[in-house]
């Protein structure tokens, strides 16, 4: 079971190993390949991080139900939105440095539609948002004032985000206002979301609060199709997570899913975009990100830059998180 204390800690020895050059047997070996189901499974859901599970259980009981993967993907990620204790994804999500919090998220549908929304303010769902942006507009992303507008007109109710403790947690962090974002800790943990319903559809979504203590108007890579998120029904699905600005430089989502249409498995693409992140920035010692990816045949794969990136899987009746294979050993 891994609990989120234990996965902390296992950031924490991920960065003793880091300094060590002693490698971690959960990313050196392929831990999750071993124990994950058989392949070829429909209806399932994966999402990032141990939180998913509870998103993969919503997800579940639509998909079990004959209900669509679009229909699915959306419902996983909301219960994720809606969760004040988690600090990066919807209510509850950490403020921008300047006290707002800002929401970014986007949906693609089986179907090649998207939408989504960027530094979107006050309202706890900004998935349903993006999907409104697809299906009710001619546009694919909207932003900043112009959502929460749009939001407005939909019905969307206006609340306030900042919670008590992220409210403290901001106070506390302005004594110093030091910029450091951190491997794998909750300034890292965006949900992104791959569901593949009976009819073996493929849809994605994928939502954050982005990097805690941002500039205002920062935005990453989760609310933007190809980067934090991508489908193509005829191939597979990808999301990511981690370091925005790393994914936004390789596209990485979409980087992922044109691998496997040229032949790659999942878990394979996962490994070549985080080779290529790795390739491109001198510094990805300093930073984290992860992907995970389903084909259309329902195989599934991980892979991070750093130790410490888990995923949560329900195939086969069974809603289990993985380790995920990384590239940093040392
Ligand atoms: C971002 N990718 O805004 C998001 C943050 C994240 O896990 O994924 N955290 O850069």
């Amino acid at each position: 079971m891994f609990t989120r204390r234990n996965f902390l800690n296992r950031a924490a020895l991920g960065s003793l190993a880091a300094v060590s050059g002693v490698g971690l047997s959960a990313c050196s070996d392929a831990h999750a390949k071993e124990e994950k189901p058989a392949d070829a499974v429909k209806p399932l859901a994966i999402s990032t991080w141990d939180f998913g599970t509870k998103a993969n259980e919503a997800a579940w009981a639509i998909l079990t139900t004959g209900g669509k993967a679009l229909d699915a993907v959306e419902a996983g990620v909301m219960v994720i939105e809606a969760d004040p204790l988690n600090t990066s994804v919807g209510i509850g999500g950490a403020p921008d440095r300047d006290g707002h919090v800002t929401l970014d998220a986007c949906i693609m549908a089986p179907d090649g539609g998207c939408g989504s929304v960027c530094a979107l303010e006050h309202i706890v769902h900004p998935i349903s948002v993006a999907r409104m942006v697809m299906e009710k507009t001619p546009h694919v992303i909207l932003v900043g004032e112009g959502a929460l507008e749009f939001a407005l007109a939909q019905g969307f109710k206006k609340e306030n985000l900042l919670t008590e403790a992220s409210r403290k947690a901001w106070e506390a962090w302005k004594i110093n206002a030091k910029y450091e974002p951190k491997i794998n800790v909750e300034v890292h943990d965006t949900i992104g979301m791959l569901t593949i319903d009976q009819n073996g559809d493929i849809a994605g979504a994928c939502t954050t609060s982005g990097l805690a203590y941002k500039m205002r108007g920062r935005v990453g890579d989760s609310p933007i199709i190809g980067a934090g998120m991508f489908v193509d029904n005829e191939v597979g699905g990808a999301a990511a997570t981690g370091l925005g600005e790393a994914v936004l430089r390789t596209l990485g989502s979409f980087l992922v899913v044109e691998l496997m249409r040229n032949g790659k498995s999942p878990q394979e693409a996962c490994e070549e975009a985080v080779a290529r992140i790795v390739k491109k920035h001198k510094n990805y010692k300093d930073f984290q990100v992860g992907f995970i990816a389903v084909n259309k045949q329902g195989q599934t794969g991980a892979f991070s830059v750093q130790p410490g990136f888990n995923y949560a899987l329900f195939a086969n009746g069974e809603n289990k998180v993985y380790d995920a294979a990384c590239s940093m050993t040392k």
